[in-house]
């Protein structure tokens, strides 16, 4: 009746911003991204009949909102399983969580895992990706390791509406820079502002149809491991999305100076030879996206920076898997 779990969050190259349904957490559209290796969530669940409630303590904090949120997802289990007892959730971030590096993807693939374990509902990976997503969207895709594509789907119980693995980390093995431009926690979650944008951007039905043609070139990018369309397809994914939020009134500026001084350090490196792109989530770090080989001076790169608090290399790593159970 226990288990622990390791995931890590993923980057999207080709981004998620809107929903078709927000009861089920439907996408208005695919993504595609990549599974980082560095930064890792660990998540313990144990599920105790003598338990009145659950008890859910997140990086050593227990808190009413999160408490509810993990107990209505833990409830899609035990619906699942037929049972009703209580659990105990312990999880951990080695990164800022809450601050656009994507805690909420690690943090549910995990959960769902683990719980998955506990309960031994043996779910498939397609169902724990399902699931996954009704937590968060972004966490369909770090079920899975290295390209994952994150099906819109068309139906309305959400049932296609999950990931599927592309190509193994090791397939095509780029590297990601994490430049840190600070820890705090965002002021407008990704839901809150994806709703917001639906609501209220003039560019929003276009960025939702500009999708399907970035995902298609995206995909093709990667199975012929060509760098350089990746380049184009996800600057440009990342860029429209940053303009619909731009344009959601009142307006979510998510960036903040060093972000913008890291997209020019960047786009320099690329004009001097250097094969490396930036992606940029709803918050102010800055991903560059690189081979391995340049990873090093990508990261000194983006340290020089003003403003640039640290810059993490990472390589591309697996889904999420059990690390440790019993019961
Ligand atoms: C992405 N983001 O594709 C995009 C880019 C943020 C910007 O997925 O409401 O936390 O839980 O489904 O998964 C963040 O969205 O939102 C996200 P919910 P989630 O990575």
């Amino acid at each position: 009746m226990q288990a622990t779990v390791q995931a890590q969050p993923n980057i999207a190259l080709i981004k998620y911003w809107g929903k078709r349904d927000a009861a089920l957490n439907l996408p208005a559209a695919g993504s595609l991204s990549i599974t980082l290796d560095a930064l890792h969530t660990r998540t313990s669940v144990r599920f105790d009949d003598a338990l009145a409630d659950d008890d859910i303590v997140l990086n050593g904090k227990r808190d009413e909102a999160q408490t509810r949120r993990l107990g209505a997802f833990l409830d899609l289990f035990r619906t699942r399983a037929q049972v009703d007892t209580r659990a105990h959730v312990e999880s951990t971030n080695d990164f800022p969580t809450g601050a656009g590096l994507a805690s909420s993807a690690s943090g549910f693939a995990a959960l769902a895992v683990a719980t998955d374990h506990a309960l031994n509902t043996n779910l498939t990976p397609r169902e724990l990706s399902i699931l996954a997503r009704r937590g968060s969207g972004s966490a369909a895709r770090s079920i899975f390791g290295g390209f994952v594509e994150m099906a819109a789907g068309t139906r309305a119980d959400g049932e296609d509406a999950c990931a599927t693995p592309l190509l193994d980390a090791d397939e095509w093995p780029l590297a990601v820079v994490v430049a840190i431009t600070t820890r705090a926690a965002k002021a407008t979650s990704s839901r809150d502002g994806m709703e917001d944008s639906r609501r209220t951007s003039p560019f929003y039905r276009d960025w939702i149809a500009t999708v399907h043609a970035d995902l298609v070139d995206a995909r093709a990018a990667v199975h012929a491991r060509d760098f350089a369309k990746l380049v184009d397809t996800s600057e440009a994914s990342c860029l429209t999305m940053h303009a619909v939020m731009l344009s959601t009134r009142p307006g979510l500026v998510y960036w903040n100076a060093a972000t913008v001084d890291c997209i020019h350090r960047i786009r320099e490196m690329r004009r001097t030879g250097t094969a490396v792109f930036f992606t940029i989530d709803a918050g102010p770090q800055v991903k560059a996206v690189c081979l391995p080989e340049h990873a090093e001076a990508v990261a000194s790169a983006l340290r020089d920076v003003h403003g640039v608090e640290e810059a993490l290399v990472s390589g591309l790593g697996a889904g999420a898997r059990i690390i440790e159970a019993d019961g």
